[in-house]
């Protein structure tokens, strides 16, 4: 669990992010030479660790992560602290989007939430903060980063996704059908099918979509011919047939690397996978 010295940090950290959230869109665009995506790190702040020196060794010059920074893992505080730590050092450089735990629905009520529990008022400070996120983010002009998926509904555009009603965005996941289809996850979160993701995509001049939010021990999972990837860099098993990633996006390239980990560590396996976007 974090100690008071990190909530202590974080208190602090909320300040100073609080402004430079609220002055980001709800979508954030970035160009850099070389973006790393990961998602879901879920307070394994030794995860983080780990992907952010892997990163430091491609010489990457940019970060997305796409939301679910917290709970699940014992160090949900420390992990947002590293994270709000490089966002406040250069803004641009860094992307944060929100991701469904990042929401008053679910932060009080899990591990996060318990970490708090005799805090209110640095809980009250986090969600104020968490309000003001980005919902999503296009890297070099073609690829799409939200943490759920699209909305679903006619004519969505970029335009249409709000920081005051993000709740699709957060919580949706792809689908095998056609449309919308009611999610198992509860009221007013779809399934989105390859119809509709490929006609978003087209319709605002982008190539792909990359989200998390689905837990599976794959790393990586494509759906509608390429169009959208499912990835996840948590990984709460040392298990060796569970795998993680994260992506390096580079020019139009996204190379995923996938890792897993053992009772010495996390280690990197010698899987990769390429996905060319022209
Ligand atoms: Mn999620």
């Amino acid at each position: 669990m974090s100690d008071q010295k990190e909530k202590d940090k974080l208190s602090e950290n909320l300040k100073r992010i609080r402004p430079i959230f609220k002055k980001e869109d709800a979508v954030v665009s970035s160009s850099f030479k070389k973006t790393l995506i990961a998602t879901d790190i879920h307070g394994d702040y030794h995860a983080l660790e780990f992907v952010l020196k892997f990163a430091e060794m491609k010489k990457v010059d940019s970060y997305v992560f796409l939301g679910d920074y917290i709970d699940k893992g014992r160090y949900s505080v420390d992990v947002l602290n590293i994270l709000f730590d490089m966002k406040c050092k250069d803004p641009n450089k860094t992307i944060l989007l929100r991701g469904n735990h990042e929401t008053r629905g679910l932060s009080p009520w899990l591990e996060f939430g318990e970490d708090l529990v005799n805090d209110p008022k640095l809980m009250d400070d986090s969600n104020a903060v968490f309000d003001e996120m980005p919902i999503a983010a296009v890297i070099n002009n073609e690829i799409f980063c939200v943490h759920g998926c699209i909305a679903g509904f006619d004519n969505e555009t970029l335009k249409s996704i709000s920081k005051k009603d993000p709740k699709k965005y957060l919580w949706n996941d792809p689908g095998a059908e056609n449309g919308v289809q009611p999610s198992p996850r509860g009221n007013g979160i779809y399934s989105i099918g390859p119809d509709l993701v490929k006609s978003f995509l087209k319709r605002n001049d982008l190539k792909v979509i990359i989200r998390g939010h689905t837990s599976h021990t794959e790393g990586v999972k494509c759906w509608h011919d390429n169009k959208l990837v499912s990835l996840y860099s948590g990984i709460h098993s040392d298990s060796p047939e569970i795998r993680a990633a994260v992506a390096i996006a580079k020019g139009d390239e996204i190379k995923f690397y996938y890792f897993r980990k053992t009772r010495m560590g996390f280690e990197w396996t010698d899987e990769k996978k390429k996905l060319k976007l022209k």
